[in-house]
């Protein structure tokens, strides 16, 4: 076989150690879980809380339907539409109750909005509301939506990215949606997997970034070449070029990507933003396959620098799968998790963890070191989406990974096939062509998805066969919310070509908490970039409010924040995007707290 002769040449190499041997052994593990009730009075015994499933009890019958794409690519179909299976959470009709948006990939295919009645049901408004059928044939499919409040006006707004032509959706009060797109200045076709809501130049007006992933010349569903493929597996700058929309605050975009400088044609899986370099304004992570990460400091809202490698984010080409953000260790500084794929004996890459060293002194930037190791949350499959969040309220940010790429015929593997191609040279890994029949086999399928309970000290435990067991799905997003406002977050889970998993979280361990929604007056109403430092008990966690986060999702508006067993919490800091602060001394816990900027707190 020649191309085993073939391969040392390339750099590859080195990350597909054990190549031959692997392959045959990926069968996958499992092991015996008690039944459910029992399963869940052990986690609740060990670890005071189970993540319950309760798709049933809930009403959500979704089902999300794979893209289906051009003849021509039909002997690699599996992998190439393997995303798009999409969740993001909006309180729609401001009621006070999360609701849950799921996209669909299919063409014709239907996506939905779960209205949250309150008692532990939802019904699925989306068709009433005019956000169901939105991937009409010509149009693309769904990859994914975030909500945002571009016109202020009090409603979350919908951005859905697809491949295809994204769309605008205004909200009319809670009541309708209305299909905005047309003279709003949005591009006509993205290949896009990503998309945030960011103020980038704090005037108050909710920008867009999108990331293109495939790129944009191609209709995958209407190719005339199969030159569609990275030209590379460690250095691919052929994919889909990105954006930088600037709301102008008239219903209109602008295309400010040039003048902005980000200008990159890297394959953009999934982005993030957050102030890095505490200027005020909000920076921009992104999670790139096939080559490496980047990060944009955003010089005053007036252009973006990419850091990456200085800062020490940008040096390793690995498959950059997703972004979150979480203060792990509590030093009120935020790190940047970011999943990438592994499969034990053939490719090691590993997750990151990367935690600013300092707060720089001289550098316009901080830079980052890698603790994922150490912390032990490097290895979790072929992983997507991540969200940190305080499963157990006890002050320290836990972390939900998902995982699993393709779970076909059981006990077969297309990793040996795979390494022919990604260890080829451009000409062969580009061209569609040169890829091997998939004939129904798996590729990492079948991943249990990963729990990460943080013990306070550094360290992770992993706990997911005990707290939520049987989550083998091929799953893609992830978002955290709290869906029956009792203080507890809930995860919901979409799967590729499946029904989500829909997590209640069955917290019985007394802890305490507190949640802040936070309501921009001079900010973006919103607050997206809104960061809070809460303080208790001599310990301290930062948050910040995002435009959507992860791989393809978007959490609740919300900030939760566990702090155990203390009964009093001393202080909290939130940073506007308009550059005010406001300090709430001693507030009430187990509490939901709503906080205008300059109007103060009023509590619910
Ligand atoms: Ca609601
Ligand atoms: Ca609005
Ligand atoms: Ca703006
Ligand atoms: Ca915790």
């Amino acid at each position: 076989m020649n191309w085993q002769k073939k391969i040392p040449k390339i750099i590859t190499i080195i990350i597909f150690v054990g190549l031959l041997i692997g392959t045959a052994l990926s069968s996958v593990k499992r092991s015996f879980h008690p039944s459910g009730a029992r399963q869940k009075e052990l986690a609740l015994k060990k670890y005071g809380f189970y993540l319950e499933p309760v798709n049933k009890e809930s009403g959500i019958d979704f089902r999300h339907l794979c893209p289906q794409l051009d003849p021509k690519i039909k002997h690699i179909e599996p992998q190439i539409a393997s995303m798009g299976a999409s969740v993001s959470i909006v309180d729609y009709d401001k009621d006070g109750w999360e609701d849950i948006y799921f996209t669909n990939s299919r063409d014709g295919s239907q996506n939905a909005l779960y209205h949250n009645l309150r008692n532990g049901k939802f019904e699925n408004v989306a068709a009433q509301l005019g956000v169901a059928d939105v991937n009409k044939e010509g149009t693309g499919v769904s990859m994914g939506a975030i909500w945002g409040d571009y016109d202020n006006d009090g409603y979350d707004d919908m951005f859905l990215y697809k491949w295809g032509k994204p769309e605008l959706f205004h909200n009319v009060a809670g009541k309708g949606f209305v299909n905005v797109t047309a003279g709003s200045g949005l591009p006509a076709w993205v290949n896009a997997n990503s998309a945030i809501w960011l103020d980038f130049n704090n005037d108050g007006l909710l920008d867009l970034f999108l990331g293109g992933y495939y790129n944009e010349k191609f209709d995958l569903s209407h190719l005339t070449t199969t030159k569609i493929m990275p030209e590379s597996f460690r250095y691919a700058n052929n994919g889909g070029r990105n954006y930088l929309l600037e709301n102008m605050g008239n219903g209109k975009f602008k295309d400010v990507t040039s003048e902005y400088g980000l200008n990159s044609t890297k394959w953009t899986l999934a982005a993030a933003s957050a102030d890095f370099n505490g200027d005020g304004y909000p920076d921009l992570f992104i999670a790139n396959d096939y080559n490496v990460n980047e990060l944009y400091i955003n010089d005053k809202g007036k252009k973006f620098t990419e850091v990456g490698r200085q800062a020490g984010i940008g040096n390793i080409p690995k498959s950059g799968m997703s972004a979150s953000f979480g203060d792990i260790n509590n030093k009120g500084i935020l790190g940047i998790y970011n999943t990438t794929i592994t499969e034990k004996g053939i490719l090691i890459q590993d997750n990151n963890y990367w935690e600013p060293e300092s707060q720089q002194g001289d550098n316009p930037y901080p830079r980052f070191v890698n603790l994922a190791q150490l912390a032990g949350i490097d290895n979790a499959g072929w992983s997507y989406g991540a969200q940190f969040g305080d499963l157990n309220n006890d002050g320290n940010m836990d972390l939900y990974v998902a995982n699993g790429f393709i779970s076909a015929k059981k006990g077969t593997s297309y990793w040996y096939d795979y390494s022919k191609v990604t260890g080829g040279n451009s000409s062969i890994i580009e061209d569609a062509n040169n890829w091997p029949d998939m004939k129904g086999k798996s590729q990492s399928g079948y991943e249990q998805n990963k729990i990460w309970l943080n013990q306070g000290d550094g360290l992770f435990e992993d706990v997911s066969d005990e707290v939520c067991p049987y989550a083998t799905y091929d799953s893609r997003s992830v978002a955290m919310a709290d869906l029956f406002n009792n203080g507890k977050l809930d995860i919901i889970v979409a799967n590729q070509n499946n029904i989500p998993l829909v997590y209640k979280n069955d917290l019985e361990n007394g802890n305490h908490w507190i949640e802040l929604d936070l309501q921009g007056t001079l900010s973006n109403a919103d607050a997206i970039g809104a960061k809070v430092v809460v303080e208790w008990d001599g310990r301290k966690q930062v948050q910040v409010v995002t435009g959507g986060i992860g791989f393809s999702s978007q959490n609740e508006h919300r900030l939760h924040f566990g702090i155990g067993k203390s009964s009093k919490i001393d202080q909290v800091t939130i940073s506007w995007p308009s550059g005010k602060d406001t300090i709430i001394n001693n507030p009430e816990i187990d509490k939901l707290l709503i906080v205008k900027e300059t109007k103060g707190k009023e509590e619910k």
